[in-house]
C-alpha cells in the first residue's frame, strides 16, 4: 500500500504546522499498520495466547474453574451460582457470580462477574478516580429487548456434577451446565451447538494488589519505553505460571497506559460443533467466512481485533481492526445455524481454528469426519457476557439479534438514492454547479455532500465565511429537485477563543475527561481539541441544542449529518485514538467502553436531528457514521471507510458489506471510486455498477483525488453510469421494501447465498454474490480490470432469466454459469418464483418519483403451474406516520396454474377507510400500477391480446403484448394502462 498523490499545498502546510507543534505524536497521514497493535504488543491479548498455548499444550490441564455446587439455584428461567477461580495452587479461591439467563425469545445468556471488583473491595493505583467494577452498562446501550426471563424453561435433569436446563421453542434446546471444571454444552434437539469452556480456556483476570518489585536493571542505552513495549519473559522471581510483565502500566508508541485496575482481562473458548464456517464480527477487509488464525497456509496469524481506530489506508485480507466493531458470530452449516453475541465493548480479539474430529459419535454410517470450530475470545475489561443463539435457519438468528440490538431504522427514502460526495465540494456555487451539471448530464442523484473544509477552520457548526456565502439560498436549489445535503460534524471540538460550541462544552463540563479528571485535551482536524462525552445524558441535550436552525444556522430541512472520527480519532493518541484511562461519564474508563464511543456519538446526532425544531420531530433524520457497535443500526448508515481507488478494494467491498448485513447493521456501503487515489474509467465504472447494489449507495474522494463526478469521465463511460445509476432508481421500491424486512426483523438488504439456500453447503464460503431482498434478483458485480465475462453460481434449480435481455442461462444446480458481462452490461439474474417492483419513469431525484406509477415484474416459476411471489411496501419515505399504519405493503401472488397475478394485503389488514387515512395514503389512491411484465410465460399465451382486470367491484380488460420465446430468450407478455390501485386488493387474470 502507498499514500497517494501528495497533500494539498494547504494540507501539507497544516500538517506541518501541526508536526512543528508537537513532535511527539504522528498525525493520520503516517498512520501505518504498525501504529496499530499485534497481539504480542497488547498486554492481555498476549497474556490469553499464552494461556492458551498453556492450556493446549499441556496433557492433563484442568481448567481452575469450578461451580460452587452449593451456591446453585434455579428461579423463573435463571440459574445462579458462584464459580470459584483457584488461585496460588488452590490456596486461594476467587468468587465469580455466574448468571445464566434463558429468555422468551429463545436466547440463553451467560453473565459472570467478579465478587470484590462488584463490592468494590479494590484499590485502584495512581490514584484513580475511575469505577471499581467491573464496566456493566454496555447492556443499556446495546440491549432494546428480547430478555425477558422464560418461566417455562425447566431444569430436566440434576446431579452433583451438572444441571440441564430445558428451553427455547418447544424445550428443543438445553443447556448442560458442568460445574467441575465449569462448562456448558448448548444443545438443539439433543445434539451439541455451541460449547462454552469446552478447551478450559476461560480466564477472568481477577483484582490482585501490586507488590512492587525492584526495577528490572535495564541494559546499557535501553530506554524505559523500550524495556516496556515487548513483554518481558517470565523470570525466576515471578511466581510459577504467571508472567506479570504485561499487568501494569503499559507502553505503546510512546503512550502509557497507567491501568489502575491492573489485569483484569475475560477470556472464553466458545466452540461451535459440527461446523466449518463461522461468518460475522465486523469490521475487518476479509472474507465473509472467516479464516483461522493460528498460523499455516492461508491462515492468518493474528487473531481478528475489534478495536475501533482510525485505520487510515487499510491493508487488505486482514484481520486487523477497523473503524467499527459487532462482535456478533455465527456458525452455518446445511441447514443448520447457531450464533453467539459477545457483549462487551472493550478491546477484543478472538482467535479461530477448526479442527476435524477423530472420533464422530453422530456420523453413524458415514466416514466423514465433522470440523468443529474453535473459536478463543478475550476482552481486555468488563464483564463476561455471552448471548447464545441456537438457530435453527440464518433468518432465526438475525431475527432473535433483531430483537436483542434492534433492527435498522427505517430510513427516509432519498438515502437509498445515489450520493455525491467528495473531500471537499468548496464553495456553495460548487454544490450548485455539480447540481447543475448532474442534471444536464442526465444523471439521477438525492443528496450531496459536504466534508470538514465547509466549516470556518474546523469549528463544526460554523461556514467557511468566504467559500460558503449563501448556504440557504445552495440548499434551496438542492431542494427545487427534491434533493438533500449532508454536512460532516465530528466529534472533536476546537480548542479556541471565541467560538461557542467550545466555551459551552467547557462551562458545562461536557468533554471527555483525561485520567486525572480533567478536560481531556488532545490533536485532530482543527488542531488542540476537546471531545464531546456522549455518554453523559447532560452532554448528549447540550448536542442537540446545537443542531437548531436558529443555532447551526444555513441548515434546512433537507441538511443531514455525517458523523466521522468518532472511533475516537486522536492524531496523538495511541493506535490514533484516546488513552484507555481517560474517563467518561459516571466515572467508567475509556478502555470499558471504547467500542461504544462511536454509537454514543452516532445516537446522540440521531437525536439532535429528531428535535431540531418542535414539531419536527416527525421526520426520519439520516446520520451516516463510520464508527459503530452493536446497535448503531438502530439510527442510521455506515460506510467502510478510507478504501482505494483498486480493484482488490472494489472487490472486497462486498463481502464487507455482505458482513455488515448479516450482522444486524445492514445500511452500509463503501465509497464508490475509492477514497484514496485515482480510479481508471473503467475501475470508476465498475464501481457504480457494484455500487448500484450496496445499500448505501455514496461517491466519495479523498481531497487529492482529481474530480471524477460520473458526467466528466466522457463516453461511453457517463452514458454506462447513467444506466447504472437509473437501474438503481428503478428499482427503488424494491430496496425500499428490502429495508422495511431489515426493520421488521434483522433481515439483510443484500443476502448471501448461505443465508437464502441454508440447505446448500457449496454456498457457504460464496462471498462475491447476492440477492437483492426478497425480489429473487441474482447480482454478481465485476471486479476484476478486464473482465468481459462473471460466473455466477446457482444454488438452486430454479429457473433464472437474464434481467436485461429475458435470456435464459443453461444453468444447473451448484454450478456455475458463465455470463457475458462487457463493460456496458451489469450482470444481473431473475430468479423464477418471484415478483418484484419498479419504478420505470427516469428522474433527476427520488422524490420526483413520489406520485410514480409502478412496474410490476413477475420471472414465471421452472414449472409453468407453479407461483411466484414478491412484496412491495411504500410509506411517505420520510415521517414517523408509517407507525400510525400509513403505509402500503402489498404480497403478489402469479398463479400459474390459475394464469393469475393477486394483490392481497401483505398483513391481511383491512382497506383503510378515507377517514383514516392521512395526507400521503389519500393521494396514493391514484398512484397506479400501470405495467406487468410476466418474463417466461408458456407458448400457450402466444396471440393474447388481453387480460381481464378485476379491481374494487369493477372488472375491465387490458391490452397485453405477448412475444414468444426465441431461443434462449424466454417467451414474456406486457401488460399496458392496468391501472390498478397500487394499495388496493385487485387481480389480473391472463
Ligand atoms: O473528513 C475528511 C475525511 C473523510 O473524507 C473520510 O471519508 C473519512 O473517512 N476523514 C476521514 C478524515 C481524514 C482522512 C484522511
Amino acid at each position: 500500500m502507498h499514500v497517494t498523490g501528495p497533500l494539498s499545498s494547504r494540507w501539507t502546510g497544516y500538517l506541518g504546522l501541526l508536526s512543528a507543534l508537537s513532535a511527539a505524536f504522528a498525525p493520520a497521514v503516517a498512520v501505518k499498520e504498525h501504529d496499530f497493535k499485534k497481539c504480542h504488543q497488547s498486554g492481555f491479548c498476549h497474556r490469553n495466547r499464552a494461556f492458551a498455548d498453556h492450556a493446549l499444550g499441556s496433557t492433563g490441564w484442568e481448567s481452575p474453574y469450578h461451580v460452587d455446587a452449593s451456591s446453585g439455584s434455579f428461579h423463573d428461567g435463571q440459574y445462579q451460582a458462584v464459580i470459584l477461580k483457584t488461585i496460588n495452587d488452590g490456596a486461594e479461591t476467587v468468587r465469580l457470580p455466574l448468571t445464566i439467563s434463558f429468555h422468551e425469545s429463545g436466547t440463553a445468556r451467560v453473565t459472570v462477574d467478579e465478587e470484590k471488583r462488584q463490592k468494590g473491595e479494590i484499590e485502584l493505583r495512581h490514584e484513580s478516580k475511575a469505577r471499581k467494577e467491573r464496566y456493566n452498562g454496555a447492556e443499556e446501550w446495546v440491549v432494546v429487548g428480547g430478555t425477558t426471563l422464560d418461566k417455562e424453561a425447566k431444569v430436566g435433569y440434576e446431579d452433583k456434577t451438572q444441571v440441564t436446563v430445558k428451553y427455547g421453542p418447544a424445550s428443543k434446546f438445553e443447556a448442560t451446565i458442568k460445574l467441575s471444571p465449569f462448562s456448558i454444552d448448548f444443545k438443539r434437539d439433543g445434539h451439541s451447538q455451541v460449547r462454552f469452556n469446552d478447551q478450559g480456556l476461560l480466564n477472568v483476570e481477577h483484582w490482585r494488589p501490586k507488590i512492587e518489585q525492584p526495577e528490572p536493571e535495564k541494559a546499557e542505552g535501553e530506554s524505559a519505553e523500550e524495556s516496556q513495549e515487548s513483554p518481558v519473559i517470565q523470570t525466576e522471581e515471578q511466581p510459577q505460571g504467571e508472567d506479570q510483565s504485561t499487568w501494569w502500566d503499559e507502553t505503546f508508541g510512546g503512550n502509557t497506559d497507567s491501568k489502575p485496575r491492573g489485569p483484569e482481562s475475560i477470556g472464553l473458548d466458545i466452540s461451535f460443533v459440527g461446523f466449518e464456517h463461522v461468518f460475522g464480527i465486523p469490521s475487518h477487509a476479509s472474507s465473509l467466512s472467516l479464516k483461522q488464525t493460528r498460523g499455516g497456509e492461508g491462515n492468518y496469524e493474528e487473531p481478528y481485533r475489534m478495536y475501533n481506530a482510525d485505520v487510515f489506508e487499510y491493508i487488505l485480507d486482514s484481520p486487523m481492526t477497523l473503524y467499527g466493531a459487532i462482535p456478533l458470530m455465527q456458525a452455518h452449516r446445511k441447514d443448520s445455524s447457531a450464533g453467539v453475541f459477545w457483549l462487551n465493548a472493550a478491546e477484543t480479539w478472538v482467535d479461530i481454528t477448526k479442527a476435524k474430529e477423530t472420533k464422530n459419535p453422530l456420523s453413524l454410517g458415514s466416514s466423514k469426519a465433522r470440523t468443529n470450530t474453535h473459536t478463543h475470545w478475550f476482552s481486555e475489561s468488563g464483564l463476561l457476557d455471552v448471548f447464545v443463539f441456537l438457530g435453527p435457519t440464518p433468518q432465526d438468528l438475525t431475527a432473535q439479534y433483531g430483537e436483542l440490538t434492534g433492527t435498522t431504522a427505517m430510513p427516509q427514502e432519498f438515502a437509498l438514492g445515489h450520493h455525491q460526495c467528495r473531500w471537499n465540494y468548496v464553495s456553495d456555487d460548487d454544490v450548485k454547479d455539480v447540481d447543475r451539471k448532474m442534471d444536464k448530464a442526465r444523471l439521477p442523484y438525492d443528496v450531496i455532500w459536504l466534508d470538514i473544509e465547509y466549516t470556518d477552520e474546523k469549528k463544526y457548526f460554523t461556514w467557511d465565511k468566504h467559500s460558503f456565502t449563501d448556504p440557504v439560498g445552495m440548499g434551496e436549489q438542492l431542494d427545487e429537485h427534491g434533493r438533500n445535503l449532508v454536512v460532516i460534524i465530528d466529534p472533536h471540538i476546537k480548542n479556541v477563543a471565541n467560538y461557542d460550541v467550545v466555551a459551552e462544552l467547557k462551562a458545562q463540563e461536557l468533554g471527555v475527561q483525561d485520567k486525572k479528571g480533567n478536560l481531556f485535551e488532545g490533536w485532530c482536524w482543527p488542531g488542540s481539541s476537546h471531545w464531546i462525552d456522549a455518554f453523559s445524558p447532560k452532554a448528549r441535550e447540550w448536542w442537540a441544542s446545537l443542531f437548531r436552525y436558529d443555532r447551526f444556522v444555513g441548515t434546512l430541512p433537507n441538511t443531514h449529518i455525517w458523523n466521522d472520527m468518532n472511533e475516537p480519532s486522536v492524531f496523538n493518541g495511541p493506535e490514533t485514538t484516546m488513552p484507555k484511562d481517560n474517563l467518561h461519564a459516571g466515572g467508567w474508563e475509556h478502555r470499558d467502553v471504547h467500542n461504544l464511543n462511536g454509537m454514543t456519538f452516532h445516537n446522540a446526532t440521531y437525536h439532535a436531528l429528531v428535535t431540531r425544531r418542535e414539531g419536527e420531530a416527525d421526520r426520519r433524520p439520516f446520520v451516516l457514521t463510520r464508527s459503530f457497535f452493536a446497535g448503531s443500526q438502530r439510527v442510521g448508515a455506515m460506510w467502510t471507510g478510507d478504501n482505494q481507488a483498486a480493484w482488490d478494494h472494489l472487490q472486497v467491498s462486498i463481502p464487507m458489506i455482505l458482513s455488515q448485513g448479516i450482522s444486524g447493521f445492514p445500511f452500509s456501503g463503501a465509497d464508490v471510486g475509492g477514497f484514496f487515489g485515482n480510479p481508471d474509467k473503467d475501475l470508476l465504472t465498475r464501481w457504480y455498477q457494484a455500487g448500484a447494489f450496496y445499500p448505501f449507495f455514496r461517491a466519495h474522494a479523498h481531497i487529492d483525488a482529481r474530480r471524477r463526478e460520473p458526467y466528466l469521465i466522457g463516453e461511453p463511460y457517463t452514458t454506462i453510469i447513467g444506466a447504472a445509476l437509473r437501474l438503481r432508481y428503478s428499482l427503488l421500491p424494491s430496496w425500499y421494501t428490502a429495508f422495511r424486512h431489515a426493520h421488521l426483523d434483522g433481515t439483510p438488504i443484500i443476502k448471501p447465498l448461505f443465508y437464502t439456500h441454508p440447505a446448500s453447503e457449496s454456498s457457504l464460503a460464496i462471498d462475491d454474490q447476492f440477492f437483492l431482498g426478497t425480489t429473487g434478483l441474482l447480482s454478481k458485480p465485476v471486479t476484476s480490470p478486464g473482465q468481459t465475462t462473471v460466473d455466477i453460481f446457482i444454488p438452486d434449480s430454479e429457473i433464472y432469466y437474464d434481467y436485461f435481455t429475458y435470456s435464459i442461462p443453461p444453468t444447473a444446480k451448484g454450478k456455475h454459469v458463465t455470463l457475458d458481462a462487457p463493460l456496458e452490461s451489469i450482470p444481473l439474474l431473475m430468479r423464477g418464483g418471484h415478483v418484484f417492483a419498479r419504478r420505470d419513469i427516469p428522474r433527476r431525484s427520488s422524490a420526483l418519483m413520489r406520485w410514480d406509477p409502478y412496474t410490476l415484474v413477475v420471472a414465471a416459476p421452472r414449472k409453468a403451474t407453479d407461483t411466484a411471489e414478491g412484496d412491495l411496501y411504500v410509506d411517505d419515505g420520510d415521517s414517523f406516520e408509517y407507525q400510525q399504519g400509513q403505509y402500503i405493503h402489498r404480497r403478489f401472488l402469479f398463479d400459474g396454474a390459475a394464469g393469475s397475478l393477486t394483490s392481497t394485503d401483505y398483513n391481511g389488514r383491512e382497506a383503510t377507510s378515507e377517514k383514516e387515512e392521512g395526507e400521503w395514503l389519500s393521494k396514493m389512491r391514484s398512484v397506479n400500477v400501470d405495467k406487468i411484465v410476466v418474463v417466461g410465460v408458456p407458448g400457450s399465451w402466444k396471440g393474447k391480446t388481453s387480460v381481464k382486470v378485476e379491481s374494487e367491484g369493477r372488472t375491465w380488460e387490458a391490452r397485453v403484448e405477448v412475444t414468444p420465446a426465441e431461443g434462449r430468450r424466454a417467451g414474456f407478455a406486457v401488460v399496458r394502462k392496468v391501472g390498478v390501485p397500487v394499495g388496493g386488493d385487485w387481480r389480473v387474470v391472463f
